[in-house]
């Protein structure tokens, strides 16, 4: 059994210039392993602390003082890892060394222990029964709103689903619907700036209803083509926009009610395959009404929800709140957390949605991770590199599949 002989912290970027860090590990066989933590811009309230209080410093400080004296010599082992990452941080919110520490560093010390093994991350995080042969849909941000944008719509993310048992036709499917919705953008206003958000969708000026009539023709166009299941789909974040029990929309204002039927009205209208985060993240109640009304016919995702939180999607399996959780690893700090949420979604025959940040880096691990836990999806954005990175490991591990 190999033991961890070094651990290294150190301040990166990244997509939207901010600071954040990359770990890098060290095992006493020699095999070695770094990873970089991404960064949220809609945060769910109930997400572990990216840093201590005094930001990067303050976690560079907390490694140097209580991190890495706990680990070095630690077994080489996920679990052990993750464990003494807990007990060096002593809270229950990774408020005292930073989740995002955590994260690069417990998936850090996986690929080390991949790359020892000599085999891909994937095979040595898979769950039982997953054989690395099923690929999830693409969940591809085409034109974005809210947070991520700066004059767009006030929904987060227009999204193109796109399902099929080869990544290359998936994510092809995906890409092409992303560049159409781009022409149409320009054929429409010649003149107008055209730009794109955080994390590579369009920003234009549109309202809500523009933005899905623009995503539902050229899904059509593209299913059409291409022969690949290719369907609308949203992000509304909705807690974004949810003040003193409404959501204030720019065109409109809605109770609970109201919003139950405005997003059912839009599952109808616009053929939506997936629809994410639909209504604040304390509303476990007014998403199990959705999810009673179209969960037939549309994946119900809880991201702000739940936060990848066992103990939260505990209360939503109960009561049958969404169809599926989005799994965000620095969202609890580790990737046992990660993958113990994951385990709770498998036993409850519920899905799983793998999904970068708005703030990424342009790494590849995040595909084993979907593809290790059987994930329904994996949201990892179009366009810009560090969304490419993952599309394309994700291209690399379908053509890495036995026949
Ligand atoms: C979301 C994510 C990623 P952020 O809301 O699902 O798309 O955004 O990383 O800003 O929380
Ligand atoms: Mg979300």
């Amino acid at each position: 059994m190999s033991r961890l002989a070094g651990v290294d912290l150190q301040p990166i970027f990244d997509s939207r210039g901010q600071a954040t860090v990359e770990a890098t590990v060290l095992l006493s066989s020699g095999a070695r392993g770094t990873a970089g933590a991404p960064s949220g811009a809609s945060t769910g309230r109930h997400e572990v602390r990216p840093f201590p209080a005094d930001g990067v410093p303050g976690a560079l400080r907390a490694f140097r003082e209580r991190v890495r004296p706990k680990l070095l010599g630690t077994e080489a082992q996920i679990a052990a890892v993750d464990a003494a990452l807990r007990t060096a941080d002593g809270t229950s919110d990774f408020s005292g060394i930073g989740g995002n520490p955590a994260t690069a560093l417990s998936v850090a010390t996986a690929l080390a222990l991949a790359e020892e093994g000599g085999r891909p991350l994937w095979r040595l995080l898979a769950r039982p029964g997953v054989d690395g042969t099923a690929f999830p849909a693409i969940v591809g941000n085409c034109l974005n709103g809210g947070r991520h944008a700066i004059g767009g719509p006030d929904i987060q993310e227009f999204l193109a689903i796109a399902r099929d048992p080869r990544p290359e036709r998936s994510i092809g499917a995906a890409l092409q619907v992303h560049a159409r919705i781009g022409a149409a953008l320009r054929a429409r206003s010649p003149e107008a700036a055209l730009g794109r958000g955080d994390e590579g969708g369009w920003v234009a000026r549109l309202t809500n209803v523009e933005a899905f009539e623009l995503l539902r023709e050229a899904c059509d166009r593209v299913r059409d083509e291409r022969k690949v299941d290719v369907r609308p789909g949203v992000d509304l974040a909705a807690a974004e926009f949810f003040r003193d029990g409404r959501y204030r929309y720019r065109e409109q204002t809605l109770d609970s009610d109201g919003q139950v039927a405005f997003v059912a009205g839009l599952v109808d209208r616009f053929g939506l395959a997936y629809v994410e985060d639909p209504f604040d993240q304390e509303a476990f109640d007014a998403h199990a009404e959705l999810q009673r009304a179209v969960g037939s016919r549309a994946l119900v995702v809880g991201d702000d929800l739940y936060t990848t939180r066992a103990d939260r999607f505990r209360r939503g399996i109960e009561r049958k709140s969404t169809g599926a959780i989005l799994i965000k690893v620095n969202q609890v700090g580790t990737l046992t957390e990660t993958f113990g949420t994951v385990d709770l979604a498998r036993t409850s025959r519920l899905a799983t949605v793998t999904s970068h940040r708005s703030g990424e880096l342009p790494e590849g691990w995040l595909a084993h991770v979907a593809l290790a836990s059987g994930a329904w999806g994996l949201k990892c954005g179009l366009l810009g590199g560090e969304r490419v990175a993952k599309l394309n490991e994700l291209l690399r591990l379908g053509r890495a599949a036995p026949p």
